[in-house]
């Protein structure tokens, strides 16, 4: 038997969830109306009607959730706080009621010895900000920076990573271009007005971060960074169609913030839709702020060839061209079945990916430190009869991705840390509550939390900084 892999020491295992998709108590606490209250509740746009009121209850919960996190013995856990829940409307009055929720979670977190990692916006914008433009308006990229000034007045130093934004490329292009995410839009150039105001307010937060907590104030952004791959590594075609969908999908967001300026092939090829006015004089410096950690999420693979402009396109990533395409600038292309095996969300599981995508962020910012903030997989979980849920093939995607980063730890990537997508199964956006991403089962029915064998295995993991075999999971 081969020796388990170790990692370095205070390598940080983690596990993930976001406030609308967990929280519920959605009208409680003086917690204003978000955009996904919205979306959800309008007919058509999430699988079986679901909505987030309720979700995993952890608003009231909170308190056994912390309890479940200490016992798989993790070093950190990363969660999202819920804007309209400490700002109901997104500027003017704060919510002291919602930010004692916080306050009160972060004080159990640090009690329990586990680390915690914030991020200020997963998606749920007051409804009141959209209502002026949403991120289409730079006012609510200035809104933001308020609202994140106030955090951390409020959380300051117990906070141990400040992540600003959560996946901004679905914010903006799901958001306001495909239109299947909250607030529904499709309409390219307002997505591409609203990746700029998202960039801008990341660097705006980031700024007033430091200015209350000093240099010693972690800052983080997270961003789902895609792995394109061309279908014919030897064709300039496919080669070129795999630039325009990464400037779109990764230069969008790396390009201000790491490197201060937005692709040019993406500026050139979207002229004629926008002159990029709204990127105003001095914006790229405040986008670019160093960035003591930049948070990565994966979950699988895409590949692309140039549309040769008659038959039936391929659109294996799931959009409708009639509903409006996320992939702006990048007309002429198309997206390829991945050969399997699938999770439940359709999504092709490539490991491989994983450390092909920290070696070339290696490759490109050598000098910028690394989080795996999101990794896991949806499958059909079923309750054994023994009460049990053996959940082997996600044991087997975690082990198979943590594999993966250890190889790019091998080859020198500077990776520190590894969330496991989800803590809890929860409302998965537009697919509601039939995708279970959890290590731990929620029953919506009670409420009832159970760990899951991924669970068990992970909870080894992350007390012993090795890796377990698959079959090593507690009795
Ligand atoms: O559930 C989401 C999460 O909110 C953001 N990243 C991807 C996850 C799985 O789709």
């Amino acid at each position: 038997m081969s020796t388990p892999r170790t990692f370095p020491d205070g390598f940080v295992w983690g596990s993930a969830t976001a406030s609308y998709q967990i929280e519920g108590g959605a009208t409680e606490g003086g917690r204003g109306p978000s955009i996904w209250d919205t979306f959800s509740h309008t007919p058509g746009k999430t699988l079986n009607g679901d909505t987030g009121d309720v979700a995993d209850d952890h608003y009231h919960r909170w308190q056994e959730d912390v309890e479940h996190i200490k016992n798989l013995g993790l070093g950190a856990y990363r969660f999202s706080i819920a804007w309209p829940r400490v700002q109901p409307g997104g500027s003017g009055e704060f919510n002291p009621e919602g930010i004692a929720f916080y306050s009160g979670l972060v004080d159990a977190l640090i009690e329990a010895g586990v680390k915690p990692v914030v991020t200020l916006y997963h998606w749920d914008l007051p409804q009141e900000l959209e209502d002026q433009g949403g991120w289409a308006n730079r006012e609510t990229a200035y809104a933001f920076a308020r609202y994140a000034r106030r955090m951390a007045e409020e959380l300051g130093a117990r906070i141990d990573t400040w992540t600003t934004l959560n996946e901004p490329w679905c914010s903006a292009l799901l958001g306001y271009a495909s239109g299947v995410h909250a607030p529904g839009l499709t309409d390219q150039v307002t997505a591409l007005r609203a990746i700029h105001h998202l960039n801008l307010a990341h660097g705006l937060a980031v700024r007033e971060i430091r200015d209350v907590l000093g240099e010693q104030a972690k800052t983080s952004l997270t961003l789902n960074l895609h792995v394109i791959r061309p279908d014919d590594p030897s064709s300039d075609a496919d080669v070129e169609a795999v630039r325009e969908a990464d400037e779109i999908a990764n230069g969008a967001f790396l390009g201000p913030v790491l490197d201060g300026a937005y692709p040019a092939g993406l500026i050139e090829r979207t002229s004629g839709l926008t002159d990029w006015s709204f990127v105003e004089d001095g914006d790229l410096e405040i986008t670019n702020q160093p960035l003591d950690v930049l948070g990565v999420n994966y979950y699988s693979t895409a590949r692309v060839r140039r549309y040769a402009g008659s038959g039936e396109r391929q659109q294996a990533d799931g959009h409708k061209d009639s509903e409006g395409s996320p992939w702006i600038g990048a007309d002429d292309i198309e997206f390829l079945q991945q050969p399997g095996p699938y999770t439940a969300m359709g999504w092709n599981i490539e490991p491989q990916g994983l450390t092909d995508l920290l070696l070339s962020l290696h490759e490109s910012y050598p000098d910028q430190p690394l989080m795996i903030t999101e990794n896991g997989a949806a499958f059909d979980d079923e309750v054994s009869a023994d009460g049990r849920v053996h959940d082997d093939l996600r044991v087997a995607y975690l082990h198979d991705h943590v594999e993966a980063l250890g190889q790019a730890l091998d080859k020198g990537v500077d990776v520190r840390g590894y969330f496991a997508w989800s803590l809890l199964d929860n409302f998965e956006w537009a697919y509601g509550y039939d995708r279970r991403f959890g290590i731990i089962r929620v029953d919506y029915d009670t409420q009832l939390r159970t760990w899951k064998d991924s669970a068990h295995w992970y909870r080894k993991l992350a007390t012993t900084n090795s890796v377990p075999a698959v079959t090593d999971i507690e009795a």
